[in-house]
């Protein structure tokens, strides 16, 4: 086996609020439990390859800045020279970083695990093969699949879209890399699948058939739920909603358009979404909003948790350090009865300047400590119903005879319009907006 990559750091320890220790979780505790589930079930947090081990700093106006020997350009003497004796270096040091963070899962795109061959086939042997290799690192270190997905974005192939591409060679290009991917997710224990549509959207309607397109994306995703079924893979299939970027339009734009694309293709029972923080807010809405549109529509699947900056209207991925943005989404995630199979995947990178090694892991502590100290305010804010009773109260008046005769369809416009004639005023109460945001204030500061 390789050499230790991550010298000097050893697995990361819960101590507790007081510890001024920067490598140790002062919030997440992994056993703790939080009604009566522990904070790992509640949370099922993951790391993500691409971010961190795949990624090496570059950016559109600059080259790589960190140190990843595992990378072609990095190549020195006396590591691999070949594309897949660095993908076997790149594995073990993620591994490695897995297991001393102590983080119960991970999440992989196909083409972050094994570089491409000159064809189709010899592509899929290199994913095959390092599939394996993972499934031997998963069984010894005990770290599981949260989702695996295919990249269907990457390659020049795609310019033009993967299932939305004007020709269905590309199509079915992209179908043999979902099918040979889900396989692989499968053969590994993962519990989802997740299909993220960075290229399907367009750039100009000059050119694009918008809805030649999306019955194409429908016909796509049937086929991902057909194939499914025939290789008995149990895991959701999740779409991930994100408005743009890098096209100038996405299909999968928000949550509450994936839900109209599942209902009008029939695929509302089978597919559910894996809602990102950072796209979230770039669709114009809160993280929260999202969830709870996903949790309404019965599609809420798993979570890509990381965060936006506030004067960048771009992805830029940071980890997430919000803890009342996050605990107003863990509301929501409690509210609707928590992850099934979902979980929540730090889809987030360094920023560029983060070149030490342990940086990886300051990122990765800060994430988990944010994400569990939301979780324990969520459930103290939910235990304590100060936010449900206030809400429960403000629609009292749906509950009388009256509102049901609405609801049920007893009452019409020519009913409603008599009664209106003799009535008086409605009486206006308060939303309190400002007192429920000063009582979540209330339990983020007061968990222990
Ligand atoms: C891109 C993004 C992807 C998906 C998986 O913005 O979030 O990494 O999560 O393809
Ligand atoms: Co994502």
């Amino acid at each position: 086996m390789t050499s230790e990559f991550f010298v000097g750091v050893d697995e990361i320890r819960y101590e507790g609020p007081n510890s001024d220790n920067p490598l140790a979780f002062r919030w997440y505790d992994k056993n703790r439990l939080v009604d009566g589930k522990s904070m790992a079930d509640h949370l099922r947090l993951a790391a993500c390859y691409w971010h961190s081990f795949c990624w090496d700093g570059f950016d559109i106006f600059g080259d790589g800045t960190m140190e990843r020997p595992w990378h072609p350009n990095q190549a020195t003497s006396d590591s691999p020279q070949d594309g897949m004796g660095q993908a076997r270096l790149k594995m073990a040091a993620a591994f490695e970083f897995f297991v001393k963070l102590g983080i119960p899962f991970w999440c992989f795109h196909d083409r972050d695990i094994a570089p491409e061959g000159s064809s189709f086939a010899e592509t899929t042997r290199r994913v095959d093969e390092m599939v394996d290799l993972a499934g031997q690192y998963q069984e010894q270190s005990g770290t599981k699949l949260l989702w695996g997905t295919a990249n269907l974005f990457s390659n020049a192939r795609f310019q033009a879209g993967a299932a939305t591409n004007p020709d269905p060679e590309v199509f079915a290009a992209a179908a043999g890399q979902v099918a040979h991917c889900l396989e692989a997710t499968h053969r590994l224990g993962g519990e989802n699948y997740v299909l993220w549509g960075g290229r399907e959207g367009y750039e100009t309607l000059l050119n694009t058939d918008m809805g030649r397109e999306l019955d194409q994306m429908g016909r796509f995703l049937h086929m991902v739920v057909e194939h499914k079924y025939k290789i008995g893979f149990e895991g959701l299939i999740l779409l991930e909603p994100k408005p743009f970027e890098p096209t100038k339009h996405q299909y999968d734009f928000d949550v509450a358009s994936v839900h109209a694309f599942l209902q009008k293709y029939g695929l509302q029972e089978e597919v559910a979404v894996n809602i990102e923080v950072n796209h979230a807010t770039l669709s114009g809405h809160d993280f929260a909003h999202e969830i709870a549109t996903a949790f309404n529509a019965g599609i809420f699947g798993s979570i890509d948790a990381n965060a936006g900056d506030p004067r960048l209207g771009w992805d830029v991925d940071r980890f997430p350090v919000s803890v009342e943005e996050m605990t107003l989404g863990m509301v929501e995630v409690l509210r609707g009865g928590g992850f099934t199979s979902g979980g929540l995947n730090f889809d987030a990178k360094l920023r560029r300047q983060s070149i030490a090694r342990d940086d990886l892991f300051h990122a990765h502590i800060g994430g988990m400590d944010t994400m569990a100290r939301s979780l324990l305010a969520a459930s103290s804010i939910l235990n304590s119903g100060d936010l449900d009773d206030s809400r429960d109260s403000r629609y009292l008046g749906w509950t009388t005879e009256f509102g049901q005769s609405i609801l049920n369809g007893e009452a019409t416009l020519e009913s409603l319009r008599t009664r209106s004639m003799g009535a008086q005023e409605p009486a206006r109460v308060s939303g309190r907006q400002e007192a429920l945001e000063n009582t979540v204030a209330r339990h983020i500061e007061r968990i222990r």
